[in-house]
């Protein structure tokens, strides 16, 4: 008889309208791989060379100020302009070569003047700190006309392409909703106009019914393994409140997340007893002017590790060119962060 966890299949992500191929029989089979040193983690307090630190000089001349708490600036080298110049481009009929002209406002979050921290390590006020900013930060560029959508994310650990190991996030104001947004909007709108509620509102009270994979939560936010997840330790975390974006957040529910945070990472750091690499993202609600009662919002964790600090995983072959797959289960997975602290 068919079973989940012994099975292989495919699960359906609703809020991405994508599949995953699942592969439980396969996670006896020996480990042949690549193997990577682990990451070494022992960092100063303060770091001369680097340009987050306070008082130090960074790649464009800036001076990096005497800060304490959370300290924003805009990328020095930032991928998108706010001032850029408004045009089209369709060439071809119909037309193939397509281009738009886009705007956008490109900025760097230091979460802490410490150089050796990661957000596990922050205090709770410190932490909501961060929270408080990245709330502070997408009222003030959502509220700029032309700006569409406000993404916060961070890349933590080398593995994952950050620059520096000074705790910081970025964050894109763009005058377009990037691509997953769109793709999330879209499935969100249609369950919304067919249920009347909202989509991840109605998941979350199916996963916490369930319980299998949840990690970790709070009287405010859940932290979980989604059902769909398709890298190993994927998370999400979801407000038990409806709330499209930070700024709707009121105090305690701030002070929810930053635990959340704070749990979630310190579990990830336990798992394989390293600085645990990951790509984070805030996922919030157009910032159009519109109501969103179909939005829910949401952090996604997207971590490469898969069995150690030193081998991760790599999307190739036909994850990279047919459909992502995994090996170790999501309920797998949740239960492995659950039972660490
Ligand atoms: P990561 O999140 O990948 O570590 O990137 C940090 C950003 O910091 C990166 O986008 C910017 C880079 O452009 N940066 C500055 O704005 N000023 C500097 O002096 C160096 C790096
Ligand atoms: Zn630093």
């Amino acid at each position: 008889m068919f079973s989940l966890s012994d099975h292989p299949h495919r699960r359906y992500n609703p809020l991405t309208d994508e599949w995953v191929v699942v592969s439980p029989h396969r996670t006896k089979r020996p480990w042949q791989g690549q193997i990577e040193a682990p990451p070494l983690d022992t960092r100063p307090a303060y770091d001369p060379q680097c340009y987050l630190c306070p008082g130090n000089a960074r790649a464009g001349g800036a001076i990096t100020p005497d800060y304490s708490g959370t300290f924003v600036f805009d990328n020095d080298y930032a991928a998108l302009l706010p001032d850029a110049p408004t045009s089209e481009v369709a060439v071809g009929d119909p037309p193939l070569l397509r281009a738009v002209a886009e705007r956008g406002i490109c900025r760097v979050v230091c979460y802490s003047p410490r150089h050796d921290l990661s957000m596990g390590q922050l205090t709770p006020p410190e932490l909501r700190a961060v929270v408080d900013t990245w709330a502070a930060q997408t009222a003030e560029l959502g509220a700029i006309e032309w700006v569409r959508h406000v993404l916060i994310f961070e890349n933590r650990g080398a593995m994952m392409g950050a620059s520096n190991p000074h705790p910081h996030g970025q964050l894109w104001a763009t005058s377009f909703l990037p691509g997953q947004m769109v793709r999330e909007s879209q499935t969100q709108l249609a369950y919304h106009a067919a249920n009347r509620r909202a989509m991840l509102g109605d998941y979350l009270r199916l996963e916490l019914a369930r319980g299998e994979r949840l990690v970790c939560a709070n009287e405010h936010f859940v932290a979980l393994v989604p059902f769909w997840a398709v890298w190993p330790f994927e998370t999400m975390v979801l407000p038990r409140r409806s709330a499209t974006a930070l700024p709707e957040l009121d105090g305690d529910e701030r002070d929810g997340l930053a635990d959340i945070l704070k749990q979630l990472t310190t579990r990830y750091d336990a798992l394989f007893e390293a600085s645990f690499p990951y790509s984070m993202g805030v996922h919030q609600a157009p910032t159009d002017g519109q109501a969103h009662p179909e939005w829910l919002l949401h952090l996604h964790f997207l971590p490469p590790l898969l069995r150690s600090a030193t081998v991760r995983k790599f999307m190739v072959g036909f994850e990279l060119l047919g459909e992502p797959q995994r090996d170790i289960t999501p309920e797998q997975a949740a239960a492995r962060l659950r039972e660490l602290s």
